[in-house]
């Protein structure tokens, strides 16, 4: 085994099972011996919750201005670095956690049409060189996306409510990203059956797990 915690993270639009296959990912590996801390973002902690709140209801009349937004974003991941993945990363564990700093550059970044380099330079005060070691991107049309969240019924949040050209410059946000970084990115086929999808994932894991034993 690794002798330090891999830092890996889930990617992608919504309804692409994100949150469905983390708990895949977190049993493969629990499945060999190992300590995993699952967590999300924004969120993680109590005080990060209390911030994805405010950025997530949909009920609040105030609009929520793009630069308050991306600040509110890298302070829940400021909070949730101090107290929960950095710790965790220095014990050995293994930290597994559904969306991360790739889900700015393409929500604030590809969909509110943020500058990259201004989110590049809180991305470095904030996270002082640390970056995910694997970023699993699903990756599907958001209209399939779209149907399977209609399916699931439930109530849409602030971004859910957003048009469909806002979630296509999400999509092609992240595409960006993954062809920039290959060596950390797996762009993941999430238009497929569930148990196709993670066969996809357990074949990338079983790749990089040797990788990294190695
Ligand atoms: N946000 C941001 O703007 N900036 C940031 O830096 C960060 C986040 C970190 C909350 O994220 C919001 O925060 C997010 C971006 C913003 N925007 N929104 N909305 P979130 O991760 O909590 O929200 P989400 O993406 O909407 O989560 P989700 O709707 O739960 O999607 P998911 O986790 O990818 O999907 P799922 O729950 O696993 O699956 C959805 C349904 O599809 C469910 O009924 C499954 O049973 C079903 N499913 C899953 N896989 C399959 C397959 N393969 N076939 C058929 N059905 C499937």
């Amino acid at each position: 085994m690794a002798e330090r915690g891999r830092f890996i993270t889930l990617e992608g639009g919504e309804g692409v099972g994100k949150s469905t296959n983390l708990a895949r990912v977190v049993g493969w590996l629990e499945a060999r011996g190992l300590e995993v801390v699952q967590t999300r973002e924004p969120g993680g902690t109590p005080r990060a919750e209390a911030i994805r709140r405010l950025l997530l209801d949909p009920d609040e009349p105030e609009p929520l201005d793009d630069d308050a937004e991306l600040l509110l974003v890298f302070a829940a991941r400021a909070q949730h670095l101090a107290r929960v993945i950095r710790p965790a990363l220095a014990r050995g564990a293994w930290v597994v956690c559904d969306r991360f700093t790739d889900a700015t550059f393409a929500y604030q970044g590809g969909g509110r049409g943020i500058d990259g380099a201004r989110i590049a330079e809180l991305e470095a005060f904030v996270q002082q060189g640390l970056a995910p070691d694997l970023t699993l991107l699903l990756d599907m049309p958001m209209t399939a996306a779209q149907r399977r969240l209609d399916r699931r019924g439930e109530r849409r949040d602030r971004f859910e409510q957003e048009r469909a050209e806002f979630f296509e410059a999400v999509r092609r946000a992240y595409l960006a990203r993954a062809a920039d970084a290959p060596q950390r990115f797996a762009v993941i086929d999430a238009a497929q059956s569930l148990s196709a999808v993670g066969e996809q994932i357990e074949a990338v894991l079983e790749a990089r797990m040797a990788t990294w034993q190695s």
